[in-house]
């Protein structure tokens, strides 16, 4: 046999059953709907194909193969995020992190999720984490395994009990081919521009993803039913200008003066029409901001005078999706995307949003 099906000779003596229309279906209704159903969906990982055949089509499947272990854990923590309250992962662990800032449960459980459906990807060498001391290392340097991922595994940890929108931030990078092996660092304290990949989700009043590879900016949603990202929007756009800011204005005092100037300006009568909105959570407050425009603020203060946000994790990775949807992040003096990182939990100041709103607080910064 040869596998390949051979239709059976004609057998004259039986009669012929014709079927018109499938039994199971005799009004033709349900094979419609199914047809509707399922030629409306596109998974990320159907999206991710598709891109790549057309844009790359020498690429190997290994960059896919790591963004699905990415999305895979994602989905896990949407699973748990969805079930706090029953299950138990609300409140604090009782430690402190690296950062002196408190650890919730969700915040490790979370970091545990990564990193086990990343550990097992051969071609990661490298694993940085905001919850973890020092980089994990998979593979040495001289190994195959090219790529470096960064992530915040649980933005916005002081929402997690009150139910408001968290969310796991993530940025890809390559080794570095111009420095042989040595110093692990030298790998990692890569520019924002130097990434690979970008993305982002929202656990809010559905679970949200969004992800650049440098060609724009793609959106979906988690379909809980069938457990599957769907597309929903493609090359979002950011737009130029927008009418919300968002900060804790309750630091005011500790901003630079021409930060308070920019406050005063958008409250007048001249700016007219500027609503105010923060959530907490970078991560959704950015979301917003993509898709309404507006500006984030997020400057430093006296207490912190590097700002509070950290530059792999957070800054880095949301930088190159402001870009990729056409808006713009800084941190007061340059581009994020510009900024060499020098330790591996570096703050930033970080202004991000549509590049009117971001021009206009420069504007306003440095006069
Ligand atoms: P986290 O990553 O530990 O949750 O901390 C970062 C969060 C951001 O999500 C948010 O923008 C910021 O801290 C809020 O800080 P503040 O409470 O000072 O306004
Ligand atoms: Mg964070």
């Amino acid at each position: 046999m040869d596998g390949t099906r051979r239709a059976r000779p004609f057998d004259a003596g039986r009669p012929v059953r014709r079927v018109e229309k499938p039994a199971i279906d005799p009004s033709g209704e349900f094979t419609v709907k199914m047809d509707e159903m399922t030629s409306s969906i596109t998974t990320v990982e159907q999206h991710i194909f598709e891109r790549q055949e057309s844009q790359h089509p020498a690429a190997s499947g290994q960059f896919s193969w790591l963004l699905s272990g990415i999305l895979l854990a994602t989905r896990i923590i949407s699973a748990y995020v969805r079930r706090a309250g029953f299950v138990d992962v609300l409140g604090a662990t009782g430690s402190k992190n690296v950062q002196g800032e408190l650890v919730q449960k969700l915040d490790v459980l979370a970091n545990e999720i990564i990193v086990s459906c990343l550990g097992y990807r051969g071609n990661i060498g490298i694993m940085v984490s905001e919850e973890d001391d020092e980089p994990r290392i998979l593979k040495e340097p001289d190994e195959q395994a090219r790529y470096i991922v960064l992530f915040d595994p649980l933005d916005g940890s002081s929402n997690i009990d009150v139910n408001v929108s968290i969310g796991t931030i993530f940025s890809i990078q390559q080794r570095r081919e111009d420095v042989k092996a040595h110093s692990v660092m030298e790998h990692i304290l890569q520019p924002g521009y130097k990434q690979v990949a970008a993305g982002y989700v929202v656990y809010g009043s559905s679970t949200v993803m969004a992800y650049t590879t440098g060609d724009g900016v793609h959106m979906f949603t988690l379909d809980p039913s069938i457990g599957a990202y769907r597309l929903c929007q493609e090359n979002v756009k950011m737009p130029e200008h927008g009418n919300l800011y968002s900060i804790n204005e309750a630091y005011r005092r500790q901003f630079p003066p021409g930060i308070q100037k920019y406050l005063d300006w958008v409250k007048s009568e001249e700016a007219e029409g500027y609503g105010l909105r923060y959530i907490g959570s970078l991560v959704a407050d950015f979301h917003r901001t993509l898709l309404k425009g507006g500006v984030f603020l997020y400057p430093p203060t006296q207490k912190a005078p590097q700002g509070k946000l950290r530059l792999l994790y957070e800054a880095n990775p949301l930088a190159m999706i402001a870009e990729q949807a056409g808006g713009a992040a800084t941190d007061g003096a340059q581009r994020i995307l510009d900024k060499v990182p020098t330790s591996l939990h570096e703050r930033t100041p970080l202004i991000i949003g549509s590049t009117a709103d971001v021009d206009r607080v420069l504007q306003f910064w440095h006069q």
